[in-house]
């Protein structure tokens, strides 16, 4: 079985694009599990099953996906376009220093804007330099950022973390960010 392929699939359902199987999630983002077996295409000739969408839930690397406590429903914990979801997050002071990997060829543009969200409703920060190398090379040569989360914080900037320990911030100012030199 693919799993890649599905986890790709269930992100880009239940983080961008639930309407291109006409599911509906609720405002906190959740999938009715049945519901999404059984309007979702097979994948890689591969049908969605309970058992397949719980294994991709427990051996996610990112632990990207939740099902709720009752076992009946699943969702996206964070990544989300701008428009499909509110989902309640934790506001938390976050530590001193915070990791954004990018692509070498967008920090130029990232020293004119500073970070900003694009097609998702947040920036993603991480506490590791690692999980910042591996995201910024999925976009080309990475760079990795060094933001300074607790001074932003402390400059009136709203922190989140999602449930996978996701740090997620509206936008970063450049005053806050370091341009490391790899
Ligand atoms: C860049 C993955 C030019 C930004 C990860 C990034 C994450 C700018 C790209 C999650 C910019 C957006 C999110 C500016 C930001 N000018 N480029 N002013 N500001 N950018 O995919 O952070 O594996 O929307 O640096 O682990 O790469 O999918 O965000 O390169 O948590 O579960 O614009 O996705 O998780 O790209 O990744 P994305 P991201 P999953």
């Amino acid at each position: 079985m693919n799993e890649k392929a599905i986890s790709q699939y269930l992100s880009f359902i239940l983080r961008h694009k639930p309407e291109e199987i006409d599911l509906i999630l609720d405002r906190e983002g959740w999938a009715n599990i049945e519901e999404l077996i059984s309007k979702s295409q097979p994948i890689k000739n591969v049908a969605l099953d309970e058992e397949i969408i719980k294994n991709i839930v427990n051996n996610s690397d990112k632990k990207r996906f939740q099902i709720s406590d009752d076992g009946k429903f699943i969702r996206a914990v964070q990544g989300h376009s701008t428009v499909s979801v509110d989902i309640t997050l934790k506001k938390l002071v976050p530590p001193i220093s915070l990791y954004h990997g990018t692509a070498q060829r967008f920090v130029e543009s990232i020293k004119e804007q500073g970070l900003i969200s694009k097609e998702r409703q947040y920036v993603h920060l991480t506490e590791s330099k690692n999980t910042a190398l591996s995201v910024g090379t999925r976009y080309g040569k990475p760079h990795i950022l060094v933001i300074r989360a607790l001074e932003m914080h402390k400059s009136g900037f709203e922190f989140f973390q999602a449930e996978n320990e996701v740090w997620l911030v509206k936008h970063v100012p450049i005053e806050f960010i370091s341009f490391l030199v790899e």
